[in-house]
């Protein structure tokens, strides 16, 4: 069995999950799921992102301490995989000890190859986004990626060699051009690396929610630093039994919605140069679902719930609603409108009138038993569906294979038609 192994971001547990986690979830189960039917040897993860300064503080709004605080909304996405049938081998929290000894050893690789030095961070930080804005690429005094207010930062803090990495990145990227899909996101990140690179700033003072720094205690590692650890933790980096970073590791596909690029595709496969460890194989960035025409966020607020949803239309509606509707990597609207449109034309109409009138005619006239279908007693109309049966199984394999549910989606309703032509 060929080994696979599939990812989704792990989410951040300040607020509880709405219908963007619960997408990025949905396909990759989808996704899972349709390499287990064609016999591949299957690692789904997904799991809470539950360190650093936005979980924190969200914690103190809620007036809990921050391992309560962390215990509940990590529940709620877990409830979430239940709710929405999906079929993940592990749910991981970067609050548990394997985590901690996984980040740790991340951290103490690069440190030996001498990538880590102590300095002093003066600069500006989104805590909506947990990431450092330079000077010049604040908007009107906000952060680029989400609009929110930046705040100062200045503190002692140790660095990652990020800039050393500058040709090496390039190079990866010119190697591997199937690395970052859809492809002019490539072209996107190629160009910022381009631009030049400067080092990261990889561990906080100012707090203590997090993963202490090896040897500094003083120090908790960046965020981001620990969370991306999280995919080798789950296959038991860092453990006695490595041996699933060997299988799975090399087949990595991590799925991410497109504010993340960065951290995937630039420090991610940087960290793990240094730490002697082949990046990510490949890299699946999808677009956002808006509500309003904003990109639906929890930190925002315009959110919509997947429970209501499954509550009224049922999970496989729901699913099949998102996966229909937004092509990889571009946004779509999320509103009731679309998908009781989708609901009653295409699952309603379209397939249950395939289902009920296939199932009707089993039942009035044969017996309700599915009759035999000799080659020479069919005639041109069931050799064409024939034909369309089997084209249509060839595009959904492919498109599949692609990560192009959508499409996929679209070769099944057109078989559906004609059948019920
Ligand atoms: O970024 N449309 O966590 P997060 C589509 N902890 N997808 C959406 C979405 C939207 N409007 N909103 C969220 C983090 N998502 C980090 C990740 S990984 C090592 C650390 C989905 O809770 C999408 O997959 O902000 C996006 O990338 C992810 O949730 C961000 O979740």
């Amino acid at each position: 069995m060929n080994p696979f192994y599939i990812t989704t971001p792990i989410y951040y547990i300040n607020a509880k999950p709405h219908i963007g986690h619960a997408y990025t979830t949905m396909v990759a189960d989808a996704i899972a799921r349709s390499r287990r039917l064609l016999g591949d040897d299957v690692f789904f993860l997904t799991g809470t992102d539950e360190h650093g300064q936005k979980v924190e503080r969200a914690a103190q709004k809620a007036g809990l301490k921050t391992e309560v605080f962390a215990e509940r909304i990590a529940a709620s996405f877990r409830q979430m995989c239940g709710d929405l049938n999906i079929s993940n081998d592990d749910f991981i929290r970067t609050t548990e000890l394997r985590h901690r000894r996984a980040s740790q050893e991340l951290w103490r690789r690069v440190a030996a190859n001498g990538d880590i030095y102590k300095g002093d961070y003066e600069g500006w930080y989104c805590t909506v986004d947990e990431i450092f804005v330079p000077e010049s690429q604040l908007v009107d005094g906000r952060c680029p990626t989400c609009g929110s207010k930046v705040e100062r930062l200045k503190e002692e803090s140790y660095y990652f060699r990020l800039a050393k990495y500058q040709q090496p990145l390039l190079d990866f990227y010119d190697a591997n051009p199937e690395f970052l899909q859809p492809a002019f996101r490539l072209n996107e990140i190629r160009s910022f690396v381009e631009a030049g690179l400067q080092d990261l700033s990889i561990s906080r003072t100012s707090f203590q929610w997090g993963i202490p720094v090896p040897d500094d205690p003083k120090h908790v590692m960046y965020v981001w630093f620990d969370a991306l650890t999280n995919y080798l933790t789950a296959l038991g980096f860092g453990s006695d039994n490595s041996s699933r970073v060997d299988r799975f590791w090399p087949v990595v596909t991590h799925l991410v919605g497109k504010e993340i690029i960065r951290q995937h595709a630039l420090y991610w496969p940087a960290f793990l140069m240094s730490a002697g460890i082949a990046p990510p194989r490949r890299i699946i960035a999808h677009g956002w679902w808006l509500m309003g025409g904003a990109k639906m966020s929890k930190s925002v607020g315009n959110v919509a719930r997947y429970e209501d949803y499954v509550g009224v239309f049922g999970v496989d509606a729901l699913r099949y609603f998102v996966m229909r509707e937004m092509p990889l990597g571009q946004d779509a609207n999320f509103s009731d409108e679309g998908m009781l449109a989708r609901f009653n034309a295409d699952l309603a109409n379209d397939l249950g009138n395939v289902v009920s009138r296939t199932t009707t005619m089993i039942a009035r006239y044969c017996g309700g038993v599915i009759p035999d279908s000799p080659q020479d007693a069919r005639d041109d109309l069931d050799r064409g569906l024939e034909k369309h049966i089997a084209i249509a199984i060839g595009a959904v394999k492919e498109h599949f294979s692609a990560f192009q549910i959508t499409v996929a989606l679209q070769a099944t309703w057109d078989l559906i038609h004609s059948i019920n032509q």
